[in-house]
């Protein structure tokens, strides 16, 4: 039987993020596997966007499409992917998608833009699209025209690689999985008190003794500057910006361990495999940490093509506070030299900001001195948005120091009301934080992100008026299947009445 007439069309509302204007026709466009995917001629990145749009339902519709380019106007039963004609009001990110019981046109001024429609296009398939198991066809998506474009220029994710370190396999499905939700930025936690894990080249003991191991005394692990520039190909290709941390003047004990020049007693401490924090710092007064620092900075800004490097800065305990001061300006400057702009957590709001640099809100209300100066935001209220906190007091992994984070938590709350005086304007997005001292698998990380991130997604790229709990909830629920099939280990919480997931 077609998969038209025994699977359910997913209506264009059903989409996470949700989409900003959608207008449904009730007819159906049916795709076939004689369908091509057409691209224009001329435009950079456009075969291989439809190339990765025939890869993703290859597994299922067992039939590769074939993809074109053209300058010839729609024909029936095709796939077109395209930027001209677009508006350019949709700006960088934003796309138009018209589907009649002809055609599929999928028009965009950016190619970023056409990528964020083709996980629409993705999602408006029937959920078993995603199962990667050949079926028959043909697949039906319902027909209508969706406008589209984010709410928040930046859409995150952090993940935590040191207290547990993660291969570059679980880190391009990570990619893929935040793709799939229109995510644009993968934040890598590279350093804390547990672990060092990217090789710079001209402190080599960093990643070679510091990344030895890792929370509960596993043997950790680090990527080398090809496995981080093979990250940020992946990332790329999903336009996706890696934004690397190295976290200082905290959080610094696998450092510490590694060079003995850089603690204060000139002795190297032993590794450490637990979980508190607060209790390392830099040498701030010695003149080789600032050469450290600066090799370091100039080592990963020329690995890394965004325009950011995050330089933690947070539960600075064991520093005091003037000299935190004085560490931190003289770090801005640092990154600054290397052409970057900071960002570090919001303690770093204490010191006198660039307007370029930006302070990440996580739990006081430093945040707001970062405002006051004119710098902006990336929100990750803890109590809201970190997917380490446990779903309720069931849930194994995870702690919950901040309390628990539901997913209707996750979901209901906006990142221009978290602050009192901190406006949609002060605000440049919103960012998940995936801490890992109890994570230790690509299996946790999804149990832990999903189906939160869903959530965040949705707050980052929705507008605020159409987000409504009750309807999200349901939405959500339809979801089910599609994760499944994407073999996501997601928490199936009682929250959510979840659709089968019968294949
Ligand atoms: C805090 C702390 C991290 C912990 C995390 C655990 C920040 C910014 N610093 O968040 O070191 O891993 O909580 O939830």
């Amino acid at each position: 039987m077609p998969a038209s007439e025994s699977t359910p069309v997913p209506a264009l509302k059903s989409l996470i993020p949700l989409p900003v204007l959608v207008d449904e026709t009730g007819k159906i466009f049916s795709l076939s596997t004689a369908a091509k995917i057409y691209v224009e001629t001329g435009t950079t990145g456009l075969l291989a966007l439809g190339n990765y749009l025939a890869d993703a339902i290859y597994g299922s519709t067992g039939s590769l499409l074939h993809v074109l380019t053209t300058t010839e106007p729609p024909q029936p039963g095709n796939l077109y992917l395209t930027t001209s004609g677009s508006d350019p009001g949709l700006g960088e990110e934003g796309y138009s998608l018209t589907i009649t019981t002809d055609h599929v046109t999928l028009c965009a001024p950016q190619p970023a833009g056409l990528f964020r429609g083709i996980q629409t296009i993705r999602q408006l398939l029937p959920a078993s699209i995603e199962n990667q198991a050949p079926q028959p066809g043909p697949w039906a998506i319902a027909t209508g025209t969706i406008r589209d474009y984010p709410r928040f220029a930046w859409r995150g994710a952090m993940l935590d690689v040191a207290r547990h370190f993660f291969k570059l396999q679980d880190v391009k499905r990570f990619i893929d999985l935040l793709a799939y939700y229109k995510l644009n930025c993968l934040h890598l936690h590279l350093s804390d008190d547990q672990g060092w894990r990217i090789m710079i080249q001209s402190w080599p003991n960093l990643a070679k003794k510091g990344g030895s191991t890792a929370v509960g005394g596993g043997s950790g692990g680090y990527y080398t500057q090809e496995d981080y520039a093979d990250i940020i190909a992946y990332a790329k290709t999903r336009y996706i910006t890696v934004v690397p941390e190295i976290d200082m003047p905290g959080h610094t004990h696998s450092a510490l361990v590694s060079y003995a020049e850089l603690n204060c007693d000139g002795v190297a401490p032993a590794l450490y495999t637990g979980i508190d924090v607060g209790f390392s710092s830099l040498c701030i007064e010695k003149e080789v940490t600032y050469r450290f620092i600066d090799d370091m900075i100039r080592e990963l800004a020329a690995l890394t093509p965004g325009p950011y490097i995050h330089i933690g800065g947070d539960e600075a305990l064991a520093t005091p506070i003037t000299e935190y001061k004085a560490f931190v300006e003289r770090v801005q400057a640092i990154v600054q030299s290397h052409g970057k702009q900071m960002i570090g957590w919001e303690e770093i709001a204490q010191i006198d900001l660039l307007d370029t640099s930006l302070a990440q809100h996580w739990s006081s209300d430093l945040a707001r001195q970062a405002v006051a100066q004119g710098a902006r935001l990336i929100m990750s209220p803890a109590s809201r948005s970190y997917m380490d906190m446990k779903y309720d007091p069931s849930t194994v992994l995870g702690s919950c120091w901040a309390g628990y984070v539901s997913v209707q938590d996750a979901y209901l709350w906006d990142p221009a009301l978290e602050l009192q005086g901190v406006v949609e304007d002060d605000i440049i997005g919103v960012e998940a934080p995936l801490w890992t001292e109890t994570i230790q698998t690509i299996q946790d990380i999804e149990f832990m992100a999903f189906p939160r991130l869903l959530g965040y997604a949705e707050i980052g790229w929705s507008p605020i008026a159409g987000r409504h709990w009750l309807e999200y909830k349901t939405r959500l629920g339809a979801h089910g299947p599609r994760l499944a099939g994407l073999g996501v280990n997601f928490y199936r919480s009682p929250e959510i009445e979840w659709e089968t997931e019968e294949k």
